[in-house]
């Protein structure tokens, strides 16, 4: 059992989260740096995103052989799947096997929700409270809350007076039974489309509520044979050297052929194949390398798709609202027979940018005009509050009781997408203007820099760390400036906040890829830490 090295202080370091970051941040600083760390979720167990999102289909749609940390050749040999994809059982129950396999779960307290921290500019602690009542005090405060985390409900007139059963993706009960019934979707995002094609084949009926039409190809989730599974393992060395100077750290080359100057033979060919092959962001990385940079290629990549839902939905009207009208710069989407679904005689597409929900009523929903959806569940798709959703939810304070919520009152703001000014020792791992990729190596790049950073702290004997200002400032205008050598900001989605009603428009994430990302993050610490600010209420004594 750890001791604490922190003099006066409960605990060395709290961790907030127990999904991939939360996980690999307790193992890091206790297990092989031997600090104590006192964990909290207010999840009932490990797992983060896979505990919470337990509805039918849930899926990885990063492939399941880079979807896993890279940092044990053990558990990496260990590994096991079935198909091209995980299921969110099989990852859930991977997390577990990760908590149990390294003893994990001892330091965690579940069910516990933080409700504030609060740094102490005399003790230089933080004060980790949850709603328990209770107060813990650390030197390090680690955020693992999650980017996709915080669920977005839409309010509803008459929500309230709906008598079946309302449910959100992000916050899935066990023991939901859609089987025969009249469901309901919300949503046409990632999440939704899962839920579509899962719900489709098992309900009575299945009423989509599209506000969006979105941009959907294959999945491609076809079995692994126990060949292929074995050579990827035996090659995990150059795979995670590849995925971690790669761009989107998917496990495929990203492409570096443009389609602007591609024949219109050359480009169905590639995209014939992508669409064979299956894969959101393999269809927008892999195929050309100027798809989300070059309008032309944008539209290239759009047509293709536009063409397969008009060849695939065998309705006009129904195909029409499906296609989406503006450029393909959202996350990009991948599905099982998606298009098909509307094929079928149980599933009605209602398209509520032509015809707004208007309300609920005790039996279903009624549209503006005046058209009604009867129906026994109502299934919430309608997303997250991005990145920053979950730290605005605590009440976090920083140097002098600066507020997290009035310091990000104009959109998020990180430095290195870890830090933030006036908040000392305080690394929150995908926090805003961090990497937009397959998450799981760029959560083990993070934790890794922190561990290191920590070590160097405790070797030194320093108190404080926390970024200038304008290293801070310099770091989000670089954000800015990539993003806007990208076609995204051109659409309206969570990567840029646009989902939240109200939420300010702001770049929340380095676009320039994690290879870009771990040698910008790496030439701080190797370059000494030239862009901190170290013991600062000491340097101003
Ligand atoms: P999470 O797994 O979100 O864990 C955060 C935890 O923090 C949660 O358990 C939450 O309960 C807890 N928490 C938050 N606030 C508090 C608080 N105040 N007090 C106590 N506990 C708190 N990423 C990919 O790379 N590829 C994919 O294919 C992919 N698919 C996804 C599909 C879905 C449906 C969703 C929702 C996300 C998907 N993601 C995917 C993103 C996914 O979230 C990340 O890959 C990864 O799981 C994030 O891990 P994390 O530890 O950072 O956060
Ligand atoms: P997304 O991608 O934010 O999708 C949410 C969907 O819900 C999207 O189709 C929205 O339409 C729709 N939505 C949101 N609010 C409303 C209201 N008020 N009325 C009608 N429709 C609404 O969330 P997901 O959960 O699918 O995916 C998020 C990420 O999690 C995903 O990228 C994965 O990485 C995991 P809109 O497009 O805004 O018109």
């Amino acid at each position: 059992v750890e001791t604490t090295k922190t003099k006066g202080a409960d605990f060395d370091a709290v961790v907030i989260g127990a999904g991939f970051g939360g996980l690999y941040s307790v193992y890091k600083l206790r297990n092989e740096q031997g600090l104590n760390v006192k964990a909290f979720d207010s999840a009932g167990d490990v797992g983060g995103t896979w505990y919470w999102n337990r509805y039918p289909g849930a899926l990885s749609d990063t492939e399941s052989f880079v979807y896993r940390y890279s940092f044990s050749g053990e558990l990496l040999q260990k590994g096991r799947w079935k198909t091209r994809y995980l299921t969110q059982p099989e990852i859930l129950a991977y997390m577990n096997e990760v908590a149990d396999t390294y003893d994990l779960r001892r330091s965690f307290q579940f069910n516990t929700r933080v409700t504030a921290t609060h740094f102490n500019d005399e003790t230089g602690l933080w004060h980790v409270t949850t709603d328990k009542g209770e107060t813990v005090t650390a030197k390090y405060l680690i955020t693992a809350l999650g980017l996709l985390s915080a669920t977005n409900t839409p309010k509803y007139k008459g929500i309230d007076s709906f008598k079946g059963q309302m449910l959100h993706t992000g916050y899935w009960p066990e023991g939901v039974e859609l089987k025969g019934k009249r469901v309901g979707v919300i949503g046409t995002g990632s999440t939704g489309v899962q839920v579509i094609t899962a719900t489709a084949p098992i309900a009575g009926h299945l009423t989509v509520f599209q506000r969006s039409p979105q941009y959907v190809v294959p999945i491609g989730n076809t079995p692994q044979d126990e060949a292929t599974i074995a050579q990827q393992k035996a090659n995990y060395d150059d795979i995670w050297k590849q995925v971690k100077s790669s761009v989107v750290a998917f496990g495929f080359e990203e492409s570096t052929v443009p389609a602007e100057t591609a024949s219109p033979e050359e480009r169905e060919r590639v995209f014939e194949a992508a669409w064979q092959r299956g894969g959101g962001f393999y269809f927008m990385f892999g195929t050309f390398c100027d798809i989300a940079t070059s309008q032309i290629a944008n539209d290239a990549a759009a047509d293709f798709i536009k063409k397969k839902i008009k060849e695939i939905v065998k309705d006009p009207a129904t195909a029409k609202a499906l296609t989406p009208r503006d450029i393909y710069a959202k996350r990009p989407l991948c599905g099982n027979n998606y298009y098909e679904v509307y094929n079928r005689p149980n599933v009605t597409l209602a398209d509520v940018k032509a015809d707004p929900i208007a309300e609920f009523t005790a039996t279903g929903i009624r549209l503006e005009s005046g058209a009604e959806h009867e129906l026994d569940v109502v299934i919430f798709a309608t997303g997250f509050d991005a990145v920053d959703g979950n730290y605005v939810k605590m009440d976090m304070r920083g140097r002098g009781g600066v507020t997290m919520r009035d310091k990000w009152k104009d959109g998020p703001l990180g430095y290195l997408g870890m830090m933030e000014t006036d908040f000392p020792n305080l690394f929150m791992i995908l926090g805003p203007n961090g990497p937009f990729t397959n998450l799981p190596p760029s959560i083990e790049t993070q934790v890794e820099w922190i561990a290191d950073t920590i070590e160097m702290m405790e070797g030194k004997g320093l108190k404080a760390i926390e970024p200038t200002e304008a290293a801070r400032d310099e770091w989000v205008t670089l954000c800015r400036t990539i993003a806007d050598m990208t076609l995204f900001p051109k659409a309206e989605s969570w990567i840029f906040g646009a989902n939240i009603p109200g939420k300010k428009n702001a770049v929340m994430f380095y676009m320039a890829g994690i290879g870009n990302y771990r040698n910008a993050i790496n030439a701080v610490k190797d370059g000494g830490y030239q862009t901190m600010i170290f013991d600062r209420e000491m340097a101003s004594a």
